[in-house]
């Protein structure tokens, strides 16, 4: 990692939500959530709570002025419950209280008297009882019916993909300021300032413009704190509002894993066709997406799960469905892949499933079907730029493919208590908000008179290292060095109307709107740079904070040129803002262009297991990944092996269990198993196809934060193909993630 802030981090100075200054006055929020799954309130008796000392209010939804509502697309979500409760962890009181004991205290006094109401954990089920979240959706290309005809082998088959926390290390945080006028401030750790903003208005009912949301880091996000962060941010400025104190709201990590929402489950059906030279002729999937007790992000990301149906194949014939399902588990929501991960892990599944019967290689099938220029994906986007085969082209001559598949059968012939197992996992991922207007951004830059420089972006530094790319992007644009430019908070009073820093596109759409407004500048201080050395701005070059009129070599450094602009009366402000241009989805027809490119890559996973206890580790992993011309070679280094890390947790490790009336039974870090750095892979080699350009993003770069993600899948395949060793006949399900225990009993099955 190579993050801007990574010193600061080191040594504990850099301050998240929980660590600010706070004044004396300052008031703790707890809520008071549902302990059923499903169930109407009949009474809530509060009991000695606001005799306590130290407890000062208990807010309910009847406190709330404006609308109890905060459902970002559909609108179903109360702030605080009315009547319904729809998970175990529903928002029914805020405690407001001056130390966090007391607030404690007071929730062991409340009593909530809810009468059950029948519970659904699982989306087949849901979809049955006809609980859905919206309208089913089909995505259609060729005739899938027909295709069948031409398949010399159809497979179908089921697959399941368990849900994941997000773990950030910070946990949901806000704080609230009452501000003067009848105001608030707001410290939110949201990946939105802006929804969080608009949410306030809505349930506060004043105006925007009386809301600033201010965002200087986040310890981690992944997606759940795009949407998930705004509740918090809303009822810290509800107790604010009310009680004209501040108050502060910081989740417990038992309460955070246990009330917010994390990625879907799914549950999906396939059927996949091939003639007999390995191409997939047809593709059909089903995915029944588990949304939890409220809508959130849902619809949006089941449209990813679509999109991202095919993975990295061109398939001529395909239908594919995507059912989203109430549920009574916390609302889930976006994490990193958004839905891609899968959908891509059902089409993965598929190609497996269809080479065991085939008996061939998966990877014979994978490489037979990725897409090239001109094929065109389900949605009716015509693939350009692309570098999937490249990237298989490249991982073949690093690491030599087949070879290392035919030792790894050598090595199994002759090992019984040890097996060793490959998978090749291509990934194509596409770069845009799927929802267009969201693809917007927009930047404030000043340079102060001491030739410093302040950018001001919508995106929210989450570690993911954007300010980073946005100073190295601020830099080279006005050919100054790096420390001079500082990245301010993201700030709703400063770039306003932001979209969310999520969907990979944080640097793509806040650096493009930098870049505008730096050039802007550096046009502005060429023409006073001309008008000094008497020669026309196109004679003006700058160069490591120098101006130099090219014909006789005089120069300038930049603090004087500033200062000269500055005397001379001229803006050292400017605003610039960004559209990803060439953008469209008919949502009729379910065709169009929604992404402004896509991102390519391949890599190679071999694993090793313990035949006796179940137990593997990942022994070498190669990948080749398509960052175009990296805006920051150890930023994107670092998103691509973090990504790919948090992608093998998912697919192997990360087992999220809610028993059948809705109780999360993986609640804590002692239940929950994360990747440590001992799940590291020994070897772990990253290269990047860097001299490959992209035209459609800042500075020939391309979008990093999510695609890695989804070489995780490969992981999955690999521990797969290690039990296939052990016993090549049996049938094994789909079923992520893969985890030590589930493997001994595939083993164990395996013997009998
Ligand atoms: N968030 C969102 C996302 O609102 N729309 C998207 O398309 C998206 N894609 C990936 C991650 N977050
Ligand atoms: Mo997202 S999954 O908030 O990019």
């Amino acid at each position: 990692m190579n993050n801007d802030e990574i010193v600061k981090h080191v040594r504990g100075e850099s301050e998240f939500i929980d660590d600010l200054d706070i004044p004396n006055n300052i008031l703790y929020g707890t809520v008071f959530v549902s302990n059923v799954s499903h169930g109407k309130i009949e009474k809530i008796d509060i009991g000695n709570a606001l005799s306590i000392k130290g407890v000062i209010r208990i807010i309910d939804y009847k406190d709330i002025s404006g609308e109890n509502q905060i459902g970002a697309i559909v609108k179903d979500e109360e702030l605080l419950s009315e009547g319904e409760v729809r998970f175990i962890g529903d928002p029914i009181l805020l405690i407001l209280s001056e130390d966090r004991d007391s607030g404690k205290k007071a929730l062991k006094e409340i009593k909530a008297d809810i009468s059950p109401l029948p519970v659904i954990t699982d989306p087949r089920e849901s979809f049955k009882a006809g609980n859905l979240v919206a309208p089913v959706r089909t995505f259609n290309k060729g005739d899938v019916d027909k295709g069948w005809d031409n398949c010399k082998f159809v497979v179908e088959g089921k697959v399941d993909s368990g849900g994941q926390e997000h773990f950030y290390m910070e946990t949901q945080a806000a704080i609230a300021y009452p501000s003067e006028k009848d105001g608030v401030k707001v410290f939110s750790s949201t990946q939105s300032p802006t929804a969080v903003q608009k949410s306030i208005s809505t349930v506060l009912k004043i105006p925007m413009n009386k809301i600033e949301v201010d965002v200087r880091r986040l310890g981690g996000a992944f997606g759940g704190k795009e949407d998930q962060a705004t509740p918090w941010a809303v009822m810290a400025a509800l107790g604010a509002f009310i009680t004209k104190r501040p108050v502060k709201i910081v989740l417990s990590r038992e309460d955070d894993i246990r009330i917010t929402g994390k990625r879907h489950p799914f549950s999906s059906d396939f059927k996949i066709g091939l003639d007999d030279s390995c191409r997939i002729i047809a593709y059909e999937a089903t995915f029944y997406q588990n949304c939890g007790a409220y809508a959130d992000l849902s619809t949006a990301i089941l449209e990813r799960s679509l999109f991202h149906s095919t993975n990295s194949y061109f398939i001529p014939n395909v239908r594919v469905t995507g059912i989203s399902c109430y549920t009574n588990l916390p609302p889930f929501t976006a994490f990193r892949g958004f839905g891609g991960p899968q959908a891509m892990f059902v089409m993965e599944s598929a190609i497996n499933r269809a080479a065991e019967v085939m008996k061939v290689d998966a990877r014979i099938i994978q490489e037979k079907n990725l897409l090239k220029d001109g094929d065109i994906f389900p949605y009716g986007m015509v693939a350009k730029n692309c570098n999937i085969r490249l990237s298989w082209k490249k991982l073949d001559e690093y690491s030599d493919i087949e070879n290392t598949f035919k030792k790894i059968e050598a090595f199994n012939k002759k090992n019984d208590l040890i097996k060793k197992g490959a998978a090749v996992i291509p990934v194509t991922f596409g770069i845009s908000f799927t929802n267009k207007m969201m693809n917007q951004a927009g930047a404030l830059v000043h340079i102060y008179t001491d030739g410093s420089v302040s950018v001001n972006t919508g995106a929210v530094e989450m570690g993911q290292g954007v300010n980073k790319k946005i100073i190295n992007i601020a830099s080279d644009t006005l050919s100054i060095s790096p420390s001079l430019v500082r990245v301010e908070s993201t700030n709703t009073t400063r770039v306003a109307n932001t979209s969310p820093t999520a969907a990979s596109s944080g640097a793509d759409l806040n650096g493009m709107a930098t870049r505008t407004a730096c050039k802007v500048l550096s046009d502005r201080l060429a023409n006073i740079a001309a008008e000094k050395f008497g020669v026309s701005s196109d004679k003006i070059t700058f160069k490591d904070g120098m101006t130099c009129n090219i014909g006789n070599c005089d120069e300038m450094v930049w603090k004087d040129l500033i200062n000269l602009a500055y005397s001379k009366r001229v803006s050292l402000s400017s605003h610039a803002y960004y559209t990803t241009p060439d953008i469209y989805f008919d949502k009729e027809k379910e065709k169009g262009k929604p992404f402004a490119y896509h991102v390519f890559g391949t890599a190679l996973i071999e694993a090793e297991l313990d035949v006796l206890r179940g137990t593997y580790k990942f022994t070498k992993v190669k990948i080749i990944h398509d960052v175009g011309k990296s805006l920051d070679i150890k930023t994107d280094l670092g998103q691509i092996e973090g990504g790919f890390i948090q992608g093998l947790g998912w697919m192997v490790l990360e087992e999220l269990l809610f028993d059948d009336k809705g109780n999360i039974m993986t609640g804590s870090s002692s239940t929950y198993k994360i990747p440590d750095i001992r799940f590291v892979p020994d070897k772990l080699d990253v290269q990047i196809m860097e001299e490959l350009k992209n035209p459609y993003a800042v500075l020939g770069s391309k979008a990093v934060g999510e695609p890695p993600f989804m070489y995780g899948i490969g992981g999955y395949f690999a521990v797969r193909n290690c039990i296939a060793a052990v016993s090549p006949d049996k049938k094994l399900p789909f079923d992520s993630p893969i985890t030590p225990e589930k493997v001994l009993s595939y083993l164990a099955f395996a013997d009998s």
